[in-house]
């Protein structure tokens, strides 16, 4: 949730910013069954879908990530999609993230990227932030990143409690890259940010990382960072822990013991005991030593740290 206008404190004192929040809803049981099955029109698969009203029209939009390219899935009202290309370049794009980045009340759009060679010409790679123009128009664009970071997720929250929101992108598809935290100055412009520093060094410290998922893990009132790490042989994933600034040093990087390769994750507290726990989506090696095998790992956390339970 977002407010840019007519905040006051609990004394009556207007605050000068916009404000953004994130709430978790607890839900009573939801449908046992679900029907239909209707395709959006203009865009075949889903690398990525995500959710959100993007014309302000009071119904849910979407944004889809399909072959590298980038569609918007507006809603007819009755619950019909049609897509259109966001971009007209495909840049390789995996996977992209919905928040209102520069605070004027609509949602903006994030999406990252990886460069690839395909059989119908090359991805660039290019991150790209799209602007709404209020209407869900996306005309005003913003490149970041280098443009060969070998992007794969992105996820959004203010990291650093300043009232705007910030985002984390995973970088190194193919190889060791750094992570990047990016901060927003509350206008939707953002810095750079190395994700992870060894205490006393601005050394970064470079993973092969896929997923990442952003929640409170030490209820200390700030925005962790789960990282999903990729690559061939037993793989470790690590939990950051924010130092209430978006700072995350090596000494707060905290093994999830998962030995195996991590492409998706979600965050939320399973067993609703008020912490949040994580659930890994795994790509199996059967043929590593140690084999590894495709499955969802739930790792429920304590309250001081999180513990392998596995699905
Ligand atoms: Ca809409
Ligand atoms: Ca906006
Ligand atoms: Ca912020
Ligand atoms: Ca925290």
């Amino acid at each position: 949730m977002v407010l840019t206008s007519g905040l006051q404190s609990s004394s009556g004192t207007p605050l000068a910013a916009g404000h953004a929040w994130r709430f978790r809803a607890q839900t009573g049981q939801g449908p046992t069954a679900f029907t239909s099955a209707q395709h959006a029109t203009g865009c075949s698969a889903g690398w990525d879908l995500k959710f959100g009203d993007l014309d302000n029209d009071g119904d849910i939009d979407a944004v889809a990530i399909d072959n590298g390219q980038s569609y918007l899935l507006f809603n007819d009202g009755s619950g019909a999609f049609s897509a259109t290309a966001l971009s007209a370049t495909n840049y390789g794009s995996y996977r992209c993230a919905l928040a209102d980045l520069d605070s004027d009340g609509d949602l903006d759009i994030i999406v990252v990227s990886s460069p690839m060679a395909t059989t119908s010409g090359q991805w660039s790679g290019q991150n790209v932030i799209y602007r709404n123009d209020g209407s869900g128009n996306f005309v005003s664009t913003v490149n970041f990143g280098t443009g060969s970071d070998y992007s794969i997720d992105v996820d959004t929250g203010d990291l650093d409690n300043d009232g705007d929101v910030d985002f984390v992108v995973t970088n190194g598809g193919v190889s060791d890259i750094p992570n990047d935290i990016y901060l927003n100055d509350g206008s939707g412009n953002f810095t750079r940010r190395g994700f992870l520093y060894i205490a006393s060094s601005t050394a970064e410290i470079a993973d092969n990382s896929w997923a990442v998922r952003l929640a409170d893990i030490d209820n200390d009132g700030d925005l962790d960072v789960f990282i999903g790490n990729f690559g061939f042989g037993p793989v470790q994933s690590w939990y950051y822990l924010n130092d209430g600034n978006a700072n995350f040093y090596y000494t707060s990087r905290v093994d999830l013991g998962a030995a195996a390769i991590a492409v998706s994750m979600a965050a939320a507290d399973f067993n609703g005991d008020g912490h949040v726990d994580i659930a890994i989506g795994h790509l199996g090696q059967p043929s590593a030593s140690p084999p590894t095998y495709n499955r969802v790992s739930l790792y429920l956390n304590n309250g001081s740290g999180a513990s392998d339970r596995r699905m």
